[in-house]
């Protein structure tokens, strides 16, 4: 994967997103699906903290409309050491400006075939706590091509300058999971499909949507989070466990 230009930077932080092409290679993906497929197949067994649905129901024991997986990396330690997660984070210190580190977050994201939801407007942002002021770099990156027909990512340009707006789980029901803000117009939205091996970057506060999966296809995503990393993270690594 070739350096990203000046201009690309730029676009990354005029707009609040980009596409980058050739992140990634198809045999890794290959791999990381095999893996993540894995997963996916034990789904209703993982602790709850890891396994949730984007649907109407955001915990429940029937067909699934939207799975997600969260901390996949801590599931399967060897996804961080594929090229595709080096290429990432790569990336993320060339849009940083310094060196990068995973935040500790990632997840993958399932949409089977005709799953009839959309994954709704949000900003990842207000998913983290008031206090989370850090700038965060979030990769999504499908592990095939994807078209605006299997639910490719939408993202508003400009939307991350704003502040986090209002959300309230998906269609106001309490047992939803996913999180949705309300307004959005949708005409600003800017369609990214992708080809296997490209991938999505974007910031918090940046609005993006995905649509339903209307493939016969099943859509899988995973994506993957770095921030600048802390000079405190090596001190702490150097005096060792305080007592
Ligand atoms: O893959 C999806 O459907 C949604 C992804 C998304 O919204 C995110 O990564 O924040």
């Amino acid at each position: 994967m070739l350096p990203l230009t000046a201009g690309q930077i730029q676009t990354f932080w005029t707009t609040g997103f980009l596409v980058v092409e050739r992140l990634t290679c198809g045999d890794d993906l290959g791999h990381i699906r095999r893996r993540l497929n894995t997963l996916f197949a034990r789904f209703h067994e993982l602790p709850g903290r890891h396994a949730f649905d984007l649907g109407d129901e955001g915990r429940h024991a029937g067909i699934q409309q939207i799975p997600e997986i969260n901390w996949t990396t801590r599931l399967i330690p060897a996804l961080k050491r594929t090229p595709t997660f080096r290429a990432a984070r790569e990336l993320a210190a060339e849009l940083l400006g310094g060196r990068a580190a995973h935040t500790g977050f990632d997840h993958a994201i399932l949409k089977p075939p005709h799953n009839g939801r959309a994954t709704p407007w949000h900003q990842d942002g207000a998913y983290a706590g008031p206090d989370s002021v850090a700038t965060t770099v979030h990769f999504w990156i499908p592990l095939h091509d994807v078209s605006l027909e299997m639910g490719c990512m939408q993202f508003i340009p400009g939307s991350h300058l704003g502040p986090i707006l209002p959300h309230h789980p998906r269609a106001h029901r309490q047992s939803a999971h996913v999180m949705e803000v309300d307004g959005v117009n949708a005409a600003r939205a800017v369609a990214c499909p992708l080809r296997a091996g490209d991938a999505t970057v974007h910031l918090p506060h940046t609005l993006h949507q995905t649509g339903p999966n209307m493939t016969d296809d099943a859509r899988v995503a995973w994506i993957l989070e770095f921030g600048l990393a802390r000079p405190c993270v090596r001190w702490r690594a150097w005096l060792g466990p305080r007592s």
